[in-house]
């Protein structure tokens, strides 16, 4: 009897991780046959280990958004590998690269850890239309899920009709919404939705943002002005800064991180839309050439499609052979 009640939940827990498992190489499907798949075809095509599948290779990684400097840097790695064992059938190089691709990904699995302090703050930043507002829709929800209460600061005073698009979340994740029609500024929208979460003892407050190029230098220096708001409240916060980066811009999300992080600071990443992109081999150029935390990936419109960053599973999921 003991014996039974031990083992059932095992085997749920093996079921579901199973199932998570599939439902990412189903999201990553596209990324997946770009990568994997390809390496595969130039290892079925050419088994002998030369300069020329080295460069099948390389554009193979090139085309798939892995990014000139990783792509390298793998390439490197695996020609260096093959030279000191000796290796003459190339088929042996693809667990080898898999490895290597883990490799980079494993020091930016880094999960957000939710502090003590009340309100732990969260500011929303990126490009538009990148998924910034049912990011927060989600990550309202996974943080309700875990018992924690949570208020929303509708930041975006830009765009018409943000403050309903939040509104509407903040219904389906449990959470409380602070808006403030009649003002424009963001940062005093924050400020007040600040203010009030410390007065009611929150645990999590989400700030929403305009979308903003990252070229537009006065909306720069608007986040710029949001930060500084904060800490006239809390000095230690924002606790962090998340950047939403669409999967589908491929290569560009290396600019767009690069100048959002150069001017205030991003502490970690949220990558969205991993659901039917090809593009989703950006993620190694992103932890290889930044190592900023990726915190969460997105991978459809509901609010459940949100999920930890893992590495391995992620690896698996690519590299899956079916
Ligand atoms: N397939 C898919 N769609 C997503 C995902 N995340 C967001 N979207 C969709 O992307 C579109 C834009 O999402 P928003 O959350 O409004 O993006 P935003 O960054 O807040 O946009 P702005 O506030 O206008 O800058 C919507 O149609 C969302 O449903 C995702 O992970 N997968
Ligand atoms: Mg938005």
């Amino acid at each position: 009897m003991i014996k039974d009640k031990i083992s059932i939940p095992t085997i749920k827990i093996k079921e579901k991780k199973q199932g998570f498992l599939n439902y990412l190489k189903h999201s990553l499907f596209k990324t997946s046959q770009n990568i994997s798949k390809e390496i595969i075809n130039i290892f079925n095509n050419k088994n002998i280990i030369d300069e020329k599948l080295f460069i099948f290779l390389k554009n193979t990684l090139i085309t798939a958004d892995v990014g000139l400097k990783t792509t390298q840097k793998i390439i490197n790695l695996v020609s260096n590998y093959a030279n000191k064992k000796q290796i003459k059938n190339s088929y042996l190089l693809y667990n080898y690269i898999k490895q290597e691709m883990l490799n980079i990904l494993i020091p930016v699995e880094i999960p957000l850890i939710i502090k003590k302090k009340k309100p732990f703050v969260i500011l929303i930043i990126g490009a538009n239309g990148v998924g910034k507002t049912t990011t927060i829709g989600k990550l309202a929800y996974y943080f309700y899920k875990n018992n924690k209460s949570v208020f929303l600061a509708s930041g975006d005073t830009f765009r018409a009709g943000a403050d309903k698009q939040l509104t509407s979340w903040s219904n389906k994740s449990h959470s409380f919404i602070i808006n403030n029609y009649k003002k424009k500024d963001s940062a005093s929208v924050i400020f007040d939705a600040l203010y009030k979460a410390k007065k009611n003892n929150i645990d999590i407050l989400i700030a929403d943002t305009a979308g903003r190029l990252h070229n537009n230098l006065n909306l720069i220096e608007e986040l710029k002005k949001i930060v500084r708001v904060i800490k006239k409240i809390d000095n230690e916060s924002p606790d962090e800064i998340m950047l939403i980066i669409d999967a589908n811009i491929g290569q560009n999300s290396i600019n767009q991180l690069k100048a959002f992080h150069d001017s205030i600071g991003v502490t970690g990443i949220t990558i969205t839309k991993i659901d039917g992109t090809a593009k989703g081999g950006v993620i190694f150029s992103l932890a290889n050439e930044f190592g900023i935390p990726i915190r969460y990936i997105g991978s459809g419109e509901k609010i459940t499609n949100l999920h930890l960053f893992n590495a391995k599973d992620f690896i698996n999921a690519i590299f899956s052979k079916n």
